[in-house]
C-alpha cells in the first residue's frame, strides 16, 4: 500500500485495519474481492484507472438527516461543542478512514472542513487554519487532494443563487468564498477545482433575466479562473452538470449544455467537465452517454461516482453497485484513454438506516469492487470479443471510396445526390442491438 494509515488523537474505527485485497473466495466484508490496486489491467495498475477519492461532505459531515427528521447515525467525531475542535476531530476521522481504505485522494467543500465564523473574513480564516492541519495529514498519509470546491448554495444568502444572484452584494460573498477555496486547493496541491452550479438556475422565468444571469456566471468563472492562475493553480477547472434540484431549471443542465456554454464564453481551454451518474440520469441520460459527450469534445475531466434510484426523480446519491453502469462506463473510458488528472470521487452516502460505522467502509469497498469488476469485464470485451470489430464494420462505408471523400469534404451536395441515383436503393442493415447486449452479458462473469 502506498497510503500510510494515519490515526489522530483518538482512533475512530478501532478494530478496522487497512483494507486488503483478498480475492473472490473471501467472505470478509472488509476486504476487496476485485480491486487489487497494483494489478495491471489494460496496460496500467488498477488504481491509476480510477484514482478513487472520498467525498468529505457525505462521509464525515452527514448523519443521515432527511426532511422528516435529524440524522440517526451518531458520528463520534461530531460531538464537540466547540466548532473548531469538532472540525479538527472530523479531520482526524477523515484521514483515518481514507488511509485505512487506502484511497489515494479526497475532495471537499470549504464548509465541510471548517466552520462558519461571524463574518466572511472569519469564515475564511477558519478555513486557513484547517488547511494547515490538512496539509500535515496529507504529508503523513500520502493521501492527495483530487479537487476542492466552495459551497455557495447552503447558506441562506444564496437562496436566489450565488454568481447568478440578482443582488450583486450576494455575488461578492460568493467571490470571497471561491477565492478562499481556490487558495485552499492551491495550498493543498489539489489537481482540479470544481464548480457545481448549486443554485445557479431559476424557479420561475417570471422574475428572471436569464441571459443576464448566465453572463454573470460566465464572468464570475472567468475572474475565478484568472485569480487561480495568478496564484499558481495549474490544474483543471471543472464544471459539474446537473439538470434540476435545487432549482427547477439549472443552467449547467448536462454535458452538452456545459460544452456549449464554455465554448460560447471562451472558457473551453481551462475548463472541463465533472460528470456524476445520478445527475446524468436526472437529465434523462446514461452515465456512459454523458462521459462520451464530454470525451468527444475533449472535455472529460473527472467523475462523481454514485447512482440514483430508477423509480424516483431526485438525487439519492447511492453508492454505485450497478454492474452494468460500471461496465458501460469502463468501456467508454478504456476507449477514450481514461481520466488522466481526473479521478472517481464517491459523491455518495450510506442509506439513513445504515447505522454501523463499518457500513461506510463496506459501501466504499462495494463500489470500488463494482468498478474494478467493470474494468476487468470491459477490458475483456474489448480484447476478446467481436465488439470493436462489429462497431468498426458498421461504419466501414466511410473508410474508403466516396464515403471517405465525403468525410474529407470533397463531395458537394449535388454530387452526393448524383451518387444516390447511380447506387440505387441501399440494402437495409441491422443495428444488431440485441447482439451487442448479449455480448456484454456473455462477458459478465
Ligand atoms: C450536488 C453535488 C455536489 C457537488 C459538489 O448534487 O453533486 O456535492 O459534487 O458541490
Ligand atoms: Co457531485
Amino acid at each position: 500500500m502506498s497510503i500510510k494509515v494515519t490515526i489522530g488523537n483518538k482512533e475512530y474505527f478501532p478494530g478496522i485495519n487497512q483494507i486488503k485485497y483478498e480475492g473472490l473466495d473471501s467472505k470478509n466484508p472488509l476486504a476487496f474481492k476485485y480491486y487489487d490496486e497494483n494489478k495491471i489491467v489494460a496496460g496500467k495498475p488498477m488504481k491509476d484507472h480510477f484514482r478513487f477519492a472520498i467525498a468529505y461532505w457525505h462521509t464525515f459531515c452527514n448523519e443521515g438527516d432527511d426532511p422528516f427528521g435529524p440524522g440517526p447515525q451518531n458520528l463520534p467525531w461530531l460531538k464537540s461543542s466547540d466548532d473548531m475542535q469538532k472540525a479538527k476531530d472530523k479531520l482526524d476521522a477523515a484521514f483515518e478512514f481514507i488511509s485505512k481504505l487506502g484511497a489515494p485522494f479526497y475532495c471537499f467543500h470549504d464548509v465541510d472542513m471548517a466552520p462558519d465564523g461571524d463574518t466572511v473574513k472569519e469564515t475564511a480564516d477558519n478555513l486557513k487554519k484547517l488547511v494547515e492541519l490538512a496539509a500535515k495529514k496529507q504529508e503523513e498519509s500520502g493521501v492527495k487532494l483530487l479537487w476542492g470546491t466552495a459551497n455557495v448554495f447552503s447558506n441562506g444568502r444564496y437562496t436566489n443563487g450565488a454568481s447568478t444572484n440578482p443582488d450583486f452584494h450576494v455575488l461578492t460573498c460568493a467571490a470571497h468564498q471561491v477565492k478562499g477555496a481556490i487558495e485552499a486547493t492551491v495550498a493543498l496541491g489539489g489537481e482540479n477545482y470544481v464548480f457545481w452550479g448549486g443554485r445557479e438556475g431559476y424557479y420561475t422565468l417570471l422574475n428572471t433575466q436569464m441571459k443576464r444571469e448566465q453572463e454573470h456566471l460566465a464572468m464570475f468563472l472567468k475572474q475565478a479562473r484568472d485569480y487561480g492562475r495568478k496564484i499558481g493553480f495549474k490544474g483543471t477547472y471543472l464544471i459539474e452538470p446537473k439538470p434540476m434540484e435545487p432549482t427547477k431549471h439549472q443552467y449547467d443542465f448536462d454535458s452538452a449544455t456545459v460544452i456549449g456554454f464554455l465554448n460560447k464564453y471562451g472558457l473551453a481551454d481551462d475548463f472541463k467537465i465533472n460528470i456524476e451518474n445520478n445527475h446524468a440520469t436526472l437529465a434523462g441520460h446514461t452515465f456512459a452517454h454523458e462521459v462520451q459527450v464530454a470525451a468527444d469534445a475533449g472535455m472529460l475531466g473527472s467523475l462523481d461516482i454514485n447512482q440514483g434510484d430508477p423509480y424516483n426523480g431526485w438525487d439519492t446519491d447511492e453508492f454505485l453497485y450497478n454492474l452494468y453502469d460500471a461496465v458501460h462506463l469502463m468501456l467508454v473510458l478504456l476507449q477514450e484513454g481514461g481520466l488522466n488528472k481526473g479521478g472517481m470521487n464517491f459523491d455518495a452516502k450510506v442509506r439513513r438506516s445504515s447505522l454501523d460505522l463499518e457500513d461506510i467502509f463496506i459501501a466504499h469497498i462495494s463500489s470500488m469492487d463494482t468498478l474494478a469488476r467493470g474494468l476487468i469485464i470491459a477490458d475483456n470485451i474489448l480484447k476478446n470479443s467481436d465488439y470493436l470489430k462489429m462497431k468498426k464494420e458498421r461504419y466501414a462505408s466511410y473508410d474508403s471510396g466516396d464515403g471517405k471523400k465525403f468525410e474529407e469534404g470533397k463531395l458537394k451536395l449535388d454530387e452526393l445526390a448524383a451518387l444516390a441515383e447511380k447506387l440505387g436503393e441501399p440494402a437495409r442493415r441491422s443495428g444488431k442491438q440485441e447482439l451487442y447486449e448479449s455480448i456484454i452479458n456473455q462477458y459478465i462473469k
